[in-house]
């Protein structure tokens, strides 16, 4: 076990169980024209934590630790995209329409893929999700059972919708789970901060924060 001085109390990494979620890196919701973009959001805030979540990378593949990419998109028919989501807001364009990156959200779409500074390796799974939370109709459950995953480092976008979602989903399947503050971020602050307040509240009720410096100084050692 290795001690992680997280808020709200330490938190003990085993070596053996570990491993790294990173959530929806994708350029629809980092660059510029992408389905974030579409809803009306700057994008910089979120482009701002490339070089931290390219760090954690470097960190758990240095130390032969287990990493698992998501990405939230959809089929090309829109079959997984249900009207309670597509059909949402006044967006200047919706899930499936054409952008400048291909068709927002739709899986095999340059927009839907993970920023090059943050690119999957070989041997790293990546979960497609139509939904906000990575368990639910993925395969996720079963890729980390069979690494014998029972600890997660999240990191990814954004904080209050994709990444808590899936951080509520793994601690009710019975995941210790660790956010990285400075390698999630929200199109708003004050809903990282609110997010970030209620993870950990009530004695860690849905889990742990830390910063990257502070995992990978324990991923080193
Ligand atoms: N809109 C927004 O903040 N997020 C999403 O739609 N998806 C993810 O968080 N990945």
């Amino acid at each position: 076990m290795t001690t992680i001085a997280a808020e709200p109390f330490p938190f003990e990494m085993d070596r053996r169980a570990v491993a790294l979620l990173v959530i929806d890196m994708q350029r629809d919701f980092i660059e510029p024209g992408g389905f974030g973009a579409s809803l009306g959001n700057d994008v910089a805030p979120l482009q701002a934590i490339v070089p931290t979540v390219a760090a954690l990378l470097q960190a758990f593949r240095r130390a032969r630790l287990p990493i698992v990419h998501t990405r939230e998109c959809h089929r090309p028919d829109l079959s997984d995209c249900p009207p309670s989501k597509r059909d949402r807001g006044q967006p200047s364009l919706r899930i499936g329409d054409p952008g400048p990156m291909g068709r927002l959200l739709v899986a095999g779409e340059p927009g839907a893929q993970i920023v090059p500074a943050l690119a999957p390796r070989p041997g790293e799974p990546v979960i497609d999700k139509p939904g906000k939370g990575a368990f639910t109709r993925t395969p996720l459950e079963v890729v980390l059972a069979d690494a014998e995953v029972r600890q997660l480092v999240i990191a990814g976008v954004t904080t209050e919708v994709c990444v808590q979602t899936t951080m509520r989903e793994a601690n009710d399947r019975g995941f210790d789970c660790l956010l990285v503050e400075d390698a999630t971020e929200s199109y708003f602050p004050e809903f990282k901060r609110a997010t970030l307040e209620m993870i950990r509240a009530q004695g860690a009720i849905v889990g742990w924060t830390a910063t990257a410096a502070q995992v990978m100084e324990a991923i080193d050692g």
